[in-house]
């Protein structure tokens, strides 16, 4: 690939290249899976909460994050405890959180459904009700992905959902609290906080032990063996979607600063080396200007070690020769977050099919929405904006359906029902639908 990369590693491809698609496949390749090893670890650990609860909690979590934890009392976090870090935040990460909080809830309030009714001509009332599930849990990652701001994305719509009890539970390696996840458990209305991560957190929200209540749904991105823990815990609780790296796909018409463009794609290449950012325009020298800020830039991040590695193994800049091209990669990559850094973003939007979030225009910075614009920032990932969308409200609730007959409607549904039934010879529920026929 060295031909055509620049010093910074990234490639550079163009759809003219003969072996493009392939070129481009092998780039959005990403299989999750866990191999063998992993599985059996993690069922270990599964089997052991669920036959021993919290002592195969306790356990676990002192062998793999260093404490000496003797009880849960100590592996719990109550609510002062969580007030009494939001109190003791800097005013500025106060306030920033609370506002961040602010816009995230007001977005996710025009994302709840209403429960809805309509009567057929017989009388029969039909309809759809809407209810939470009663609980839910929350995982937070620890160490270098332990971010409050995914305990507001995934906290929040499930308090406005109206989820009774939320459970978070996070690892504390080395007995290390972070403030700002706590303040943010805090604001969003966790209920309960476990010091509790891996596996082992992912057993015990789903069967439940002595101290942590069992829950109804799972949310919350982790390492391999909580992914490997949910995949094999799902049906038992539901889960949100097993996410991948974090992705970005630029469009850009040649119009926006080079510079910031550089940093966009940093954004998101410095989450870790197998994150993925990709600039797509066809404006050749464009792209030349935005690889020269790469250049220039990169040195001077924080991690800029990360930001190589994963721009040199799953970063791109794309040549293609026009916005309908652009918009055919847009829809076949299917990227968690698109930044259309065009003139016109209202112009593409009734062409794009496939994208977890859509950020429209220059100004709009994939990281504003990340932190604090409204939306939420946990989006499906790795191709699956195909069919899959971003966590919400939604996720936490479910839908009854309603069927109300009147005497009139029972009769001439009844009519029906025993015709068919008689075709599946269920003569028990003919004969049901025949006790309600008019005479
Ligand atoms: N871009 C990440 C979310 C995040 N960024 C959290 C910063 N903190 C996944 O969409
Ligand atoms: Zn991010």
């Amino acid at each position: 690939m060295n031909a055509t990369a620049s010093a910074a590693g990234i490639a550079r491809l163009s759809t003219r290249d003969d072996a493009f698609d392939q070129r481009l496949d092998a780039l959005l390749d990403w299989e999750g899976v866990s191999d063998q090893a992993v599985q059996t670890r993690v069922a270990e650990i599964l089997e052991g909460v669920k036959t021993r609860g919290d002592a195969a909690v306790i356990e676990a979590t002192n062998r793999f994050d260093r404490l000496s934890a003797k009880t849960m009392q100590e592996l719990t976090l109550t609510p002062e405890r969580l007030e009494q870090a939001y109190n003791g935040l800097p005013d500025e990460q106060r306030e920033a959180l609370t506002a961040a909080a602010g816009r995230i809830r007001r977005y996710h309030e025009h994302q709840k459904p209403e429960s809805w009714q309509y009567t057929e001509a017989d009388g029969t009332v039909l309809g759809q009700q809407v209810t939470p599930i009663d609980r839910a849990g929350i995982y937070v990652p620890g160490g270098k992905a332990a971010y409050p701001s995914s305990v507001l994305m995934n906290a929040l719509p499930a308090h406005v959902a109206g989820v009774r009890e939320i459970v978070m539970v996070v690892p504390t390696p080395d007995g290390v609290l972070n403030e700002l996840v706590l303040a943010a458990a805090h604001l969003a209305g966790v209920d309960y906080v476990f010091t509790v991560g891996g596996a082992q957190a992912i057993a015990a929200l789903a069967y439940g032990t002595e101290t942590v209540p069992r829950v109804d749904k799972i949310v919350g991105p982790g390492n391999i063996y909580v992914a490997t823990a949910k995949r094999a815990v799902f049906g038992q609780v539901g889960i949100d979607m097993i996410a991948g790296p974090s992705e970005i796909l630029i469009v850009a018409d040649g119009h926006t600063d080079p510079d910031w463009l550089a940093m966009d794609l940093f954004s998101q290449a410095e989450h870790d080396e197998d994150a993925q950012a990709i600039l797509v325009s066809w404006d050749a020298e464009h792209l030349a200007a935005v690889e020269a800020s790469i250049e220039r830039l990169l040195p001077t991040l924080e991690r800029a070690d990360i930001v190589r590695a994963s721009l040199g193994a799953r970063g791109a800049l794309i040549h293609c020769d026009s916005e309908q091209e652009a918009v055919t990669l847009i829809n076949r990559i299917a990227p968690e977050h698109l930044e259309l850094s065009v003139a016109e973003p209202e112009r593409w939007l009734g062409n794009i099919r496939h994208a977890g979030a859509i950020f429209m225009g220059r100004y709009t910075a994939e990281a504003l929405g990340d932190y604090c614009a409204g939306p939420n920032h946990v989006l499906p990932t790795s191709g699956t904006a195909r069919f899959s969308s971003p966590l919400g409200v939604y996720d936490f609730q479910k839908r009854s359906s309603l069927i109300h007959c009147s005497a009139e409607g029972a009769s001439s549904l009844g009519k029906i029902a025993s015709v068919l039934a008689r075709g599946e010879s269920l003569t028990a529920h003919a004969r049901s639908a025949e006790y309600r026929l008019k005479k």
